[in-house]
Protein backbone atom coordinates (compact mmCIF):
# COMPACT_ATOMS: atom_id res chain seq x y z
CA UNK A 1 0.00 0.00 0.00
CA UNK A 2 1.75 3.15 -1.21
CA UNK A 3 1.61 6.64 1.24
CA UNK A 4 -0.82 7.96 -1.01
CA UNK A 5 -3.17 4.49 -0.43
CA UNK A 6 -2.81 4.92 3.32
CA UNK A 7 -3.87 8.82 2.80
CA UNK A 8 -6.83 7.78 1.13
CA UNK A 9 -7.88 5.02 3.35
CA UNK A 10 -7.96 7.49 6.68
CA UNK A 11 -9.73 9.98 4.90
CA UNK A 12 -12.22 7.09 3.77
CA UNK A 13 -12.57 6.30 7.50
CA UNK A 14 -13.28 9.77 8.88
CA UNK A 15 -15.06 11.27 5.67
CA UNK A 16 -15.98 8.77 3.48
CA UNK A 17 -19.80 7.77 2.68
CA UNK A 18 -20.20 4.57 1.14
CA UNK A 19 -21.65 5.05 -3.00
CA UNK A 20 -21.00 8.44 -2.73
CA UNK A 21 -18.06 9.78 -0.89
CA UNK A 22 -15.11 8.49 -2.09
CA UNK A 23 -11.12 9.20 -1.18
CA UNK A 24 -9.03 7.21 -3.37
CA UNK A 25 -5.13 7.56 -4.90
CA UNK A 26 -5.78 9.15 -8.30
CA UNK A 27 -4.35 8.36 -11.66
CA UNK A 28 -2.69 11.88 -11.51
CA UNK A 29 -0.48 11.54 -8.54
CA UNK A 30 -2.40 12.66 -5.61
CA UNK A 31 -5.94 11.98 -3.65
CA UNK A 32 -8.65 13.17 -5.13
CA UNK A 33 -11.93 12.39 -3.68
CA UNK A 34 -15.10 11.34 -5.69
CA UNK A 35 -18.68 12.61 -5.14
CA UNK A 36 -21.63 10.62 -6.61
CA UNK A 37 -25.00 12.11 -6.47
CA UNK A 38 -27.69 11.07 -9.06
CA UNK A 39 -26.27 10.22 -12.55
CA UNK A 40 -23.77 12.70 -11.75
CA UNK A 41 -19.88 12.22 -10.60
CA UNK A 42 -17.38 14.72 -9.42
CA UNK A 43 -13.49 14.22 -8.95
CA UNK A 44 -11.73 16.82 -6.63
CA UNK A 45 -8.00 16.45 -5.72
CA UNK A 46 -6.73 17.89 -2.27
CA UNK A 47 -4.09 19.52 -4.32
CA UNK A 48 -5.12 22.86 -4.95
CA UNK A 49 -9.04 22.29 -3.78
CA UNK A 50 -9.27 21.56 -7.24
CA UNK A 51 -12.22 19.81 -9.13
CA UNK A 52 -11.03 18.11 -12.03
CA UNK A 53 -13.84 16.47 -14.04
CA UNK A 54 -18.01 16.70 -13.87
CA UNK A 55 -19.93 14.69 -15.96
CA UNK A 56 -23.35 15.39 -15.20
CA UNK A 57 -25.06 11.84 -16.16
CA UNK A 58 -23.54 8.90 -18.22
CA UNK A 59 -22.30 9.24 -21.55
CA UNK A 60 -22.21 13.16 -21.33
CA UNK A 61 -19.12 14.62 -22.26
CA UNK A 62 -17.04 16.01 -19.15
CA UNK A 63 -17.89 19.73 -18.73
CA UNK A 64 -14.81 20.16 -17.63
CA UNK A 65 -11.33 20.27 -19.63
CA UNK A 66 -8.03 18.51 -18.15
CA UNK A 67 -5.30 18.95 -19.95
CA UNK A 68 -4.01 14.66 -20.55
CA UNK A 69 -0.33 16.38 -19.27
CA UNK A 70 -1.37 17.49 -16.48
CA UNK A 71 0.34 15.35 -13.23
CA UNK A 72 -0.29 16.06 -9.69
CA UNK A 73 2.36 16.85 -7.32
CA UNK A 74 4.78 17.91 -9.66
CA UNK A 75 5.09 21.51 -7.56
CA UNK A 76 2.53 22.98 -10.35
CA UNK A 77 -0.88 23.73 -10.67
CA UNK A 78 -2.90 21.31 -13.03
CA UNK A 79 -3.96 22.49 -16.38
CA UNK A 80 -8.05 22.56 -16.32
CA UNK A 81 -10.43 21.85 -14.03
CA UNK A 82 -11.39 24.08 -11.67
CA UNK A 83 -7.93 25.89 -10.12
CA UNK A 84 -8.68 28.15 -7.27
CA UNK A 85 -6.86 31.43 -7.48
CA UNK A 86 -6.56 32.88 -3.85
CA UNK A 87 -5.65 35.03 -2.42
CA UNK A 88 -4.94 36.95 -5.76
CA UNK A 89 -5.54 36.82 -9.51
CA UNK A 90 -2.56 36.77 -11.90
CA UNK A 91 0.73 38.20 -11.38
CA UNK A 92 1.55 39.02 -8.33
CA UNK A 93 1.96 43.17 -7.94
CA UNK A 94 5.47 43.38 -7.19
CA UNK A 95 7.08 41.72 -9.48
CA UNK A 96 10.32 41.96 -7.86
CA UNK A 97 8.64 39.21 -4.99
CA UNK A 98 9.45 35.98 -7.39
CA UNK A 99 5.86 34.89 -6.05
CA UNK A 100 3.93 32.50 -8.15
CA UNK A 101 0.45 33.97 -10.52
CA UNK A 102 -2.65 32.78 -9.10
CA UNK A 103 -1.51 32.98 -5.96
CA UNK A 104 -0.66 30.56 -2.88
CA UNK A 105 -2.77 27.70 -2.96
CA UNK A 106 -2.83 25.86 -6.18
CA UNK A 107 -0.42 23.52 -5.44
CA UNK A 108 -1.04 23.58 -1.83
CA UNK A 109 -2.52 20.40 0.28
CA UNK A 110 -6.00 21.12 1.73
CA UNK A 111 -7.66 19.51 4.11
CA UNK A 112 -10.95 18.16 4.34
CA UNK A 113 -13.02 19.69 6.78
CA UNK A 114 -16.35 17.94 6.40
CA UNK A 115 -18.41 15.98 3.97
CA UNK A 116 -22.08 15.34 3.58
CA UNK A 117 -24.77 13.70 1.63
CA UNK A 118 -28.40 13.62 1.46
CA UNK A 119 -30.56 11.99 -1.48
CA UNK A 120 -30.00 14.25 -4.06
CA UNK A 121 -26.79 15.97 -3.35
CA UNK A 122 -23.29 14.88 -2.23
CA UNK A 123 -20.64 17.52 -0.65
CA UNK A 124 -17.15 18.17 0.51
CA UNK A 125 -15.61 21.16 2.17
CA UNK A 126 -11.89 21.96 1.95
CA UNK A 127 -9.67 23.87 4.03
CA UNK A 128 -6.56 26.21 3.38
CA UNK A 129 -4.33 28.22 6.04
CA UNK A 130 -1.66 30.91 4.78
CA UNK A 131 1.61 29.90 6.60
CA UNK A 132 3.28 32.44 9.10
CA UNK A 133 5.41 33.54 6.40
CA UNK A 134 2.48 33.55 3.47
CA UNK A 135 0.51 35.63 6.30
CA UNK A 136 3.60 38.66 5.94
CA UNK A 137 2.47 38.99 2.29
CA UNK A 138 -1.20 38.35 2.25
CA UNK A 139 -2.55 39.06 5.87
CA UNK A 140 -4.01 36.42 8.39
CA UNK A 141 -6.11 34.09 5.89
CA UNK A 142 -7.75 31.34 5.24
CA UNK A 143 -10.17 29.66 2.93
CA UNK A 144 -12.39 26.72 2.54
CA UNK A 145 -14.05 25.26 -0.62
CA UNK A 146 -17.07 24.03 -0.41
CA UNK A 147 -18.19 21.50 -3.72
CA UNK A 148 -22.11 20.55 -3.75
CA UNK A 149 -23.12 18.08 -6.67
CA UNK A 150 -26.37 17.59 -7.21
CA UNK A 151 -27.83 18.12 -10.63
CA UNK A 152 -25.56 21.15 -11.18
CA UNK A 153 -22.50 21.84 -9.79
CA UNK A 154 -21.70 24.46 -7.40
CA UNK A 155 -18.62 26.11 -5.81
CA UNK A 156 -17.72 27.99 -2.68
CA UNK A 157 -14.71 29.81 -2.07
CA UNK A 158 -15.33 31.60 1.09
CA UNK A 159 -11.98 33.72 2.62
CA UNK A 160 -11.57 34.67 6.28
CA UNK A 161 -9.78 37.51 7.84
CA UNK A 162 -8.37 36.25 11.14
CA UNK A 163 -6.12 39.49 11.57
CA UNK A 164 -6.86 42.93 13.04
CA UNK A 165 -6.74 45.19 9.96
CA UNK A 166 -8.79 45.03 6.66
CA UNK A 167 -6.96 42.35 4.01
CA UNK A 168 -7.54 43.51 0.00
CA UNK A 169 -7.73 39.72 -1.90
CA UNK A 170 -8.57 39.04 -5.99
CA UNK A 171 -9.39 35.72 -6.94
CA UNK A 172 -11.16 33.49 -9.13
CA UNK A 173 -12.73 30.15 -9.74
CA UNK A 174 -10.45 29.49 -13.37
CA UNK A 175 -12.98 27.12 -14.90
CA UNK A 176 -11.46 25.44 -17.48
CA UNK A 177 -14.39 24.10 -19.42
CA UNK A 178 -14.81 21.42 -22.35
CA UNK A 179 -15.17 22.40 -25.64
CA UNK A 180 -16.22 20.86 -29.28
CA UNK A 181 -14.66 23.11 -31.11
CA UNK A 182 -13.88 26.49 -29.76
CA UNK A 183 -14.72 28.31 -32.88
CA UNK A 184 -18.01 26.77 -32.39
CA UNK A 185 -18.13 28.03 -29.08
CA UNK A 186 -19.06 31.45 -27.32
CA UNK A 187 -20.24 33.02 -24.42
CA UNK A 188 -23.51 34.47 -24.04
CA UNK A 189 -24.17 36.85 -20.65
CA UNK A 190 -21.39 39.41 -21.56
CA UNK A 191 -23.38 41.45 -24.48
CA UNK A 192 -22.71 45.78 -23.17
CA UNK A 193 -20.25 44.75 -20.63
CA UNK A 194 -16.94 46.83 -20.66
CA UNK A 195 -13.59 44.49 -20.57
CA UNK A 196 -9.85 45.31 -19.85
CA UNK A 197 -8.17 43.34 -22.56
CA UNK A 198 -5.24 41.77 -21.51
CA UNK A 199 -3.47 41.28 -24.41
CA UNK A 200 -3.71 45.11 -25.26
CA UNK A 201 -4.40 46.61 -21.96
CA UNK A 202 -7.05 48.66 -23.63
CA UNK A 203 -10.63 48.89 -22.41
CA UNK A 204 -13.60 47.74 -25.18
CA UNK A 205 -17.38 47.01 -24.68
CA UNK A 206 -18.56 43.65 -25.69
CA UNK A 207 -21.00 43.79 -28.48
CA UNK A 208 -23.20 40.62 -28.25
CA UNK A 209 -22.01 37.10 -27.27
CA UNK A 210 -18.24 36.68 -27.08
CA UNK A 211 -16.80 34.47 -29.94
CA UNK A 212 -13.41 33.27 -30.93
CA UNK A 213 -10.95 32.86 -33.41
CA UNK A 214 -7.12 33.95 -31.99
CA UNK A 215 -5.76 34.39 -28.37
CA UNK A 216 -8.65 36.14 -25.94
CA UNK A 217 -7.58 37.11 -22.32
CA UNK A 218 -10.70 39.43 -21.26
CA UNK A 219 -11.62 40.83 -17.81
CA UNK A 220 -14.90 41.80 -17.99
CA UNK A 221 -16.20 43.91 -15.16
CA UNK A 222 -19.61 44.04 -13.15
CA UNK A 223 -20.51 41.49 -14.14
CA UNK A 224 -22.91 38.93 -12.12
CA UNK A 225 -25.93 36.64 -12.07
CA UNK A 226 -25.81 33.97 -15.39
CA UNK A 227 -23.42 33.73 -18.28
CA UNK A 228 -23.61 30.43 -20.79
CA UNK A 229 -20.87 29.13 -23.19
CA UNK A 230 -22.89 27.78 -26.05
CA UNK A 231 -21.28 25.06 -28.16
CA UNK A 232 -22.70 24.34 -31.48
CA UNK A 233 -20.45 21.12 -31.98
CA UNK A 234 -21.26 19.23 -28.76
CA UNK A 235 -24.82 21.19 -28.90
CA UNK A 236 -24.65 21.75 -25.20
CA UNK A 237 -25.11 25.19 -23.29
CA UNK A 238 -23.21 25.24 -19.91
CA UNK A 239 -24.75 27.67 -17.59
CA UNK A 240 -22.68 29.70 -15.29
CA UNK A 241 -24.33 31.61 -12.81
CA UNK A 242 -22.14 33.56 -10.17
CA UNK A 243 -22.57 35.56 -6.23
CA UNK A 244 -20.06 37.40 -4.56
CA UNK A 245 -17.92 38.10 -8.14
CA UNK A 246 -17.74 41.47 -9.89
CA UNK A 247 -15.95 40.29 -12.60
CA UNK A 248 -15.75 37.37 -15.58
CA UNK A 249 -12.08 36.53 -17.20
CA UNK A 250 -12.85 34.99 -20.51
CA UNK A 251 -9.45 33.39 -21.65
CA UNK A 252 -8.71 31.07 -24.53
CA UNK A 253 -4.53 30.64 -25.40
CA UNK A 254 -5.25 30.05 -28.81
CA UNK A 255 -1.85 27.75 -30.75
CA UNK A 256 1.06 30.14 -30.00
CA UNK A 257 0.29 30.70 -26.24
CA UNK A 258 -0.91 27.23 -25.75
CA UNK A 259 2.39 25.89 -27.11
CA UNK A 260 4.72 28.32 -24.79
CA UNK A 261 2.86 27.07 -21.85
CA UNK A 262 4.26 23.54 -22.06
CA UNK A 263 1.47 21.27 -20.64
CA UNK A 264 -1.21 21.80 -23.25
CA UNK A 265 -0.85 18.94 -26.11
CA UNK A 266 -0.99 21.10 -29.49
CA UNK A 267 -3.96 22.04 -30.87
CA UNK A 268 -6.08 21.25 -27.05
CA UNK A 269 -6.86 24.84 -26.84
CA UNK A 270 -9.45 23.98 -29.71
CA UNK A 271 -11.18 22.01 -26.87
CA UNK A 272 -10.96 24.27 -23.95
CA UNK A 273 -12.54 27.64 -22.93
CA UNK A 274 -12.09 29.34 -19.40
CA UNK A 275 -14.80 31.13 -18.07
CA UNK A 276 -13.44 32.34 -14.88
CA UNK A 277 -16.00 33.71 -11.81
CA UNK A 278 -13.71 36.08 -10.23
CA UNK A 279 -12.63 39.15 -8.72
CA UNK A 280 -9.91 39.69 -10.79
CA UNK A 281 -7.71 42.77 -11.06
CA UNK A 282 -7.97 45.70 -8.92
CA UNK A 283 -11.52 47.21 -10.56
CA UNK A 284 -13.12 44.14 -8.46
CA UNK A 285 -10.68 43.63 -5.48
CA UNK A 286 -12.38 42.45 -2.31
CA UNK A 287 -11.73 44.70 1.12
CA UNK A 288 -12.50 41.71 4.03
CA UNK A 289 -12.52 43.80 7.44
CA UNK A 290 -11.00 42.21 10.54
CA UNK A 291 -12.80 39.13 11.47
CA UNK A 292 -15.07 39.01 8.47
CA UNK A 293 -15.59 36.88 5.79
CA UNK A 294 -16.11 36.69 2.24
CA UNK A 295 -17.78 34.49 -0.28
CA UNK A 296 -17.47 33.58 -4.15
CA UNK A 297 -19.35 31.52 -5.80
CA UNK A 298 -20.76 29.99 -9.25
CA UNK A 299 -23.08 27.09 -9.61
CA UNK A 300 -22.46 25.37 -13.39
CA UNK A 301 -25.42 23.80 -15.32
CA UNK A 302 -25.31 21.77 -18.34
CA UNK A 303 -27.83 21.25 -20.74
CA UNK A 304 -28.20 19.94 -23.98
CA UNK A 305 -29.54 22.65 -27.00
O1 LIG B 1 -7.22 33.65 -16.50
C1 LIG B 1 -6.43 34.01 -17.60
C2 LIG B 1 -4.97 33.98 -17.18
O2 LIG B 1 -4.69 34.99 -16.26
C3 LIG B 1 -4.14 34.08 -18.45
O3 LIG B 1 -3.52 35.32 -18.57
C4 LIG B 1 -3.15 32.91 -18.29
O4 LIG B 1 -2.02 33.32 -17.59
C5 LIG B 1 -4.01 31.93 -17.52
O5 LIG B 1 -4.65 32.73 -16.54
C6 LIG B 1 -3.32 30.71 -16.98
O6 LIG B 1 -2.41 31.06 -15.99
P1 LIG B 1 -1.43 29.87 -15.48
O7 LIG B 1 -0.65 30.48 -14.36
O8 LIG B 1 -2.31 28.74 -15.02
O9 LIG B 1 -0.63 29.46 -16.68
Amino acid sequence: MTGLDREAARLQERFGRPGVILFEAGALGGVVAVLRAGDGVCVVALQGAQVLSWIPQPAEPDVLWLSPMSKLGTGKALRGGIPVCWPWFGPYTDATAGLPAHGFVRTAAWTVESTSATQDRTALTLGVALTEQQQTIAGHLSATLRVTLGTELELYLTTANAGTTPVTISEALHSYFAVGDIENAYVTGLDGRSYLDQLTGLEAVQNGPVTFDRETDRIYWDTSGSLAVGDKTVKRAIGIASAGSASTVVWNPWLEKSARLGDMPPGSHRHMLCVETANAGPRSAVVIAPGQTHTLSCRISSNKT
